[in-house]
């Protein structure tokens, strides 16, 4: 099945949604960015989970492109799934490794039983991917990518993201 793609302009952290993407890093501990707002609103029972994945599965970090699930602590939601974006190059096509945090978010959406699924723009920000660009991926890949999840959201921040994720949604 192909999910509903839904846009909403706003900050991701007021959403109500089964998952709530953060576009994090690989250290899983925290940063700015949605990254920052995430663990703001959402308490510390995200990061005490976090710190356990660290101290585990992924103790050198969660690899670019891979997504892993945690508590949502205290936002509207039952689980944050945690990608690591790649940072955007000039000199090296990383858009695979984008493509991958969506289908992989996805996938252990899947795994969850998860319905609605609320994504920022990956990578867009601090990570410096250009917007259309990181539109085109972020919509191409949903679409592509079979799954149970009947809602993706893409939740963007200010009018200019939320514009170009309307050019390519359509
Ligand atoms: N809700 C929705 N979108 C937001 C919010 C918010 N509260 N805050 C920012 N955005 P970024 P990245 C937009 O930088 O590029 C962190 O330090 C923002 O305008 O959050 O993947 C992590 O720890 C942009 O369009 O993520 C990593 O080190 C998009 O969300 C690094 O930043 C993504 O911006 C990840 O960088």
């Amino acid at each position: 099945m192909t999910p509903v793609i839904t846009l909403v302009q706003g900050d991701i952290t007021e959403q109500s949604a089964d998952a709530i993407v953060n576009a994090a890093n690989s250290s899983l501990l925290g940063g700015g960015g949605v990254d920052g707002a995430i663990h703001r609103r959402g308490g510390p029972a995200i990061l005490a989970e976090c710190r356990r994945l660290r101290a585990s599965t992924y103790g050198e970090g969660l690899p670019t492109g891979q997504a892993v699930a945690t508590t949502a602590g205290e936002l509207d939601a039952r689980w944050v799934i945690h990608t690591v974006g790649p940072v955007h190059s000039q000199q090296e096509d990383r858009s695979g490794q984008l493509a991958s945090c969506y289908r992989e978010s996805l996938r252990v959406a899947d795994e969850l039983g998860a319905r609605t699924v609320a994504f920022p723009a990956v990578s867009a920000g601090v990570f410096g991917w250009p917007l259309d660009d990181a539109a085109r991926i972020a919509v191409e890949t949903v679409r592509a990518t079979p799954t149970s999840v009947a809602e993706v959201r893409f939740v963007l921040f200010d009018q200019r993201a939320y514009e170009a994720f309307a050019r390519q949604v359509g």
